[in-house]
């Protein structure tokens, strides 16, 4: 299926107050996620990938012996990964659900320790990627680092949360900050409760 760019969740300047300002959006989900769909859409065309979904896309087309993934997965992946971005984070929804509470206590010891855990993987991505937060085949809650656009489902992973650590999206307002990013992510752009619906 042709990708396409879902609109924005909220407002371009509804995170403004929150530290991720409408600039950032605007460059970031107009140009940035719009050129991974247009990109991968040049790609699938006329391929027998053109008729697949996004996901089928990402699995098929990911190779597990190289860092240096091929176009049509780099934009199908992004593609991905951008439109869960925009719906984890919100003007509202703050306050972390008692189950996600639950489950990341009983798999990193406090919600402390996972939030130490996301933002040191964050940090630790040598270059462009994401950090994320998955729920394994086992049931249980991993965090883990992926370079570029590669993303858990590769690896029969459940996403609840990602951060996308790429300059990109946060050198408008933190600069090289990275790590201020991260925990201003944390504590104030998370939609928990969309989080909490991914468990
Ligand atoms: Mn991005």
């Amino acid at each position: 299926m042709a990708f396409e760019l879902p609109d924005l969740p909220y407002a371009h300047d509804a995170l403004a107050e929150l530290g991720m300002s409408a600039e950032t959006l605007e460059y970031h989900h107009d140009l940035h996620h719009n050129a991974y769909v247009v990109n991968g859409n040049k790609l699938i065309n006329g391929t027998e990938w053109e008729d697949k979904s996004v996901e089928d896309i990402i699995v098929g087309t990911y190779d597990s012996n190289t860092v240096a993934q091929n176009g049509v997965f780099n934009n199908a992946s992004q593609h991905w990964n951008h439109m869960k971005f925009w719906e984890m984070m919100g003007p509202k929804g703050r306050s972390m659900p008692s189950e996600l509470n639950k489950a990341l206590t009983e798999s990193f010891g406090s919600v402390d320790a996972f939030k130490d855990a996301f933002k040191a993987a964050g940090a630790g991505q040598f270059g462009s990627g994401w950090c994320w937060l998955v729920k394994n085949s086992d049931g249980g809650l991993s965090v883990t680092k992926t370079e570029n656009g590669v993303n858990p489902i590769c690896f029969n992973q459940t996403v609840l949360l990602g951060c996308d650590v790429w300059e990109h999206s946060y050198y408008i307002d933190f600069r090289n900050k990275r790590p201020d990013y991260l925990t201003n992510f944390l504590e104030s752009l998370v939609n928990w409760d969309y989080v909490a619906a991914q468990l």
